[in-house]
């Protein structure tokens, strides 16, 4: 094992982080209250390159490997979860899909205008009758001449408003499913017969916007089908590997929030005075403090570990990404919990970030897959002898 970090990545990090004091921490509050993130902040993003982070650098990404996402991801959700949503879906669910299983056609169509953050990217995979159970989704894709005709209706879709590039999943043999009968697509918005349905009201993440997709006669040239012709039917298994990072990587997001609210827990139980001393010096509080340190600390070990697994390839991570996302998701809502209980009534108020952590953090443990399903991955594995 070897976590050392290259001295260009690091420079990459320490850019990363000072762009979040300085440009994200001061507006973190408005983009709260606005439910809006700035233009000028979304380009200062794609100046830095932060759209392409994973995306290869002969695609125009910066190609800065699993560890480095986690890296900034980490730094990015000290502040507020939303910033990191939106280049979360190019670097990750909206791009995996060409990455993993793309034709070099469409790797070269779609992946600059993703790294530069021209276009945004988004997965389109849930549906009301097929949250968990990814494999009983509706949407029907069926062949007409040179086009596929999508009929359907996706919900919960990050970043579904802005969507330029949605790589959608259908069913194209109703018998086989999971095994051969669902396809991925990459529709673009322009496409005739896409829309973008309700956009969803949430308890949190404002500044992340959320939507349904509809495709009613929806025309996709038949060279849009994930990794062409061949590729007709593996789509579950291109969802299944997308999700793989996806898990791994959302377990940076919550590490970097359960830091910055341990750093606030910090910084408020050495001020705030009960009982003629700080809280800080009493031992229930100092509990609650080690408690959640420790827990941050076993977080970001296991998630530095699966990521160094993964970019060193020494060998697949569905489990270890599971894992990940399980513990780290579930690790970040106990310490907000813990952070709420520190600030006392303050912790409810909307005055300070705890309160927006609090609620943020929530959808970590649903979204990518729920814990339910997390153990369901990391069991199957343990009794495949993986
Ligand atoms: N990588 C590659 N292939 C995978 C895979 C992975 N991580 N996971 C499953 N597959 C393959 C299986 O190997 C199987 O193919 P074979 O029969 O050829 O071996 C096929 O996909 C079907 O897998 P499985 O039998 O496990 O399918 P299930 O219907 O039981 O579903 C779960 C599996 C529950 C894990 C899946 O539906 C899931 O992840 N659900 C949650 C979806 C989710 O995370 N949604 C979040 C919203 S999207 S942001």
């Amino acid at each position: 094992m070897n976590y050392d970090i290259p001295e260009e990545l690091q420079a990459m990090v320490d850019t990363v982080k000072r762009f979040v004091k300085q440009d994200l921490m001061p507006i973190s509050q408005q983009v709260e209250d606005e439910d809006h993130i700035p233009e000028e902040v979304i380009q200062t993003m794609r100046e830095l390159g932060l759209f392409g982070l994973s995306i290869p650098a002969q695609y125009g990404g910066l190609e800065v490997g699993t560890l480095g996402e986690c890296l900034v991801y980490e730094a990015m959700s000290t502040v507020n979860a939303c910033f990191r949503s939106i280049i979360g879906t190019n670097n990750g669910i909206g791009s995996q899909g060409i990455i993993l299983d793309g034709t070099e056609e469409q790797r070269e169509r779609y992946l600059p205008k993703l790294a530069s953050g021209e276009w945004i990217g988004v997965f389109a995979l849930t549906e009301p009758e097929a949250g968990s159970d990814a494999a009983n989704i509706q949407t029907t894709a069926e062949r007409k001449g040179d086009h596929w005709v999508l009929n359907g209706r996706k919900h919960f879709i990050t970043n579904g408003p802005s969507a330029d590039l949605a790589t959608v999943f259908a069913v194209t043999d109703k018998e086989k499913r999971a095994r051969g009968g669902i396809t991925a697509f990459l529709v673009e918005k322009d496409f005739e017969g896409y829309a973008v349905g309700t956009i969803e009201r949430k308890m949190g993440m404002r500044g992340s916007h959320t939507s349904e997709l509809i495709f009613e006669d929806c025309k996709v040239p038949v060279e849009n089908v994930v990794g062409g012709e061949a590729n007709i039917g593996q789509g579950f298994k291109t969802a299944m590997k997308t999700l793989d990072k996806g898990r791994l990587t959302m377990g940076a997001s919550t590490v970097g929030s359960a830091q910055a609210l341990l750093d606030l827990s910090l910084e408020y139980a050495q001020q705030r005075v009960q009982f003629g001393k700080p809280i800080s010096e009493f031992q229930s509080i100092q509990n609650m403090l080690a408690e959640m340190a420790t827990n941050i600390y076993a977080g970001r070990q296991m998630l530095y570990h699966a990521a160094w697994l993964r970019d060193t390839k020494a060998k697949p991570v569905v489990k270890e990404a599971a894992m990940v996302k399980l513990f780290c998701t579930n690790m970040a809502n106990r310490v907000a919990d813990m952070a709420v209980q520190i600030f006392g009534g303050m912790g409810y108020m909307k005055e300070f970030p705890v309160e927006r952590f609090y609620r943020d953090l929530r959808l970590t443990r649903i979204y990518e897959g729920t814990d339910e399903i997390q153990r369901l991955v990391i069991a199957r594995n343990l009794l495949k002898g993986n």
